[in-house]
């Protein structure tokens, strides 16, 4: 008698994305960025194989205060500030303003099968730095005549 047996292999897709030992980026930009300039360069392995593994990732989402503002290269992970031009959401001037904030907490997703399959996500800190892009303002005093009335 002989015995037919057959096995069906299933290709797992157990591991996810990893941002290697990274669990924060944070960068330095100054509040009067230029559209399009380059804020990150993110990184990420998967230790599965082909499309499961590092080759199927594709960076999906960025997301958290200001992310309107900026571009996720699904490909390469580089985050950029949006261009300039009659399409961009990007205002003049630069909505980056260190006088009302200047930390944003962002997360950036990573997903392997070509962007359809495990996630995982790294968080992205932006500390907006200082320029001089404020004149000098003139406070209120009170006047000579309130004085006056103050000291009488
Ligand atoms: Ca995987
Ligand atoms: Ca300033």
């Amino acid at each position: 008698m002989r015995l037919l047996l057959f096995f069906r292999f299933h290709v797992l897709n157990c591991k996810f994305p990893l941002t290697s030992s990274i669990r924060r980026y944070e960068v330095d930009i100054p509040e009067n960025v230029s559209p399009g300039s380059t804020v990150a360069w993110i990184r990420a392995t998967d230790r599965d194989s082909d499309l499961l593994g590092t080759a199927g990732i594709r960076f999906t989402r960025v997301s958290g205060p200001m992310s309107e503002f900026l571009r996720l290269d699904p490909r390469t992970g580089v985050v950029s500030v949006a261009g300039s031009g009659p399409d961009s959401p990007y205002p003049t001037p630069s909505p980056f303003d260190r006088e009302r904030s200047d930390l944003h907490h962002l997360t950036v997703e990573a997903r392997d099968e070509g962007g359809a399959g495990n996630r995982n996500s790294v968080e992205l800190i932006l500390r907006v730095t200082d320029v001089n892009d404020n004149p000098p303002r003139y406070s209120v005093f009170p006047t000579f005549e309130m004085i006056k009335v103050f000291f009488v």
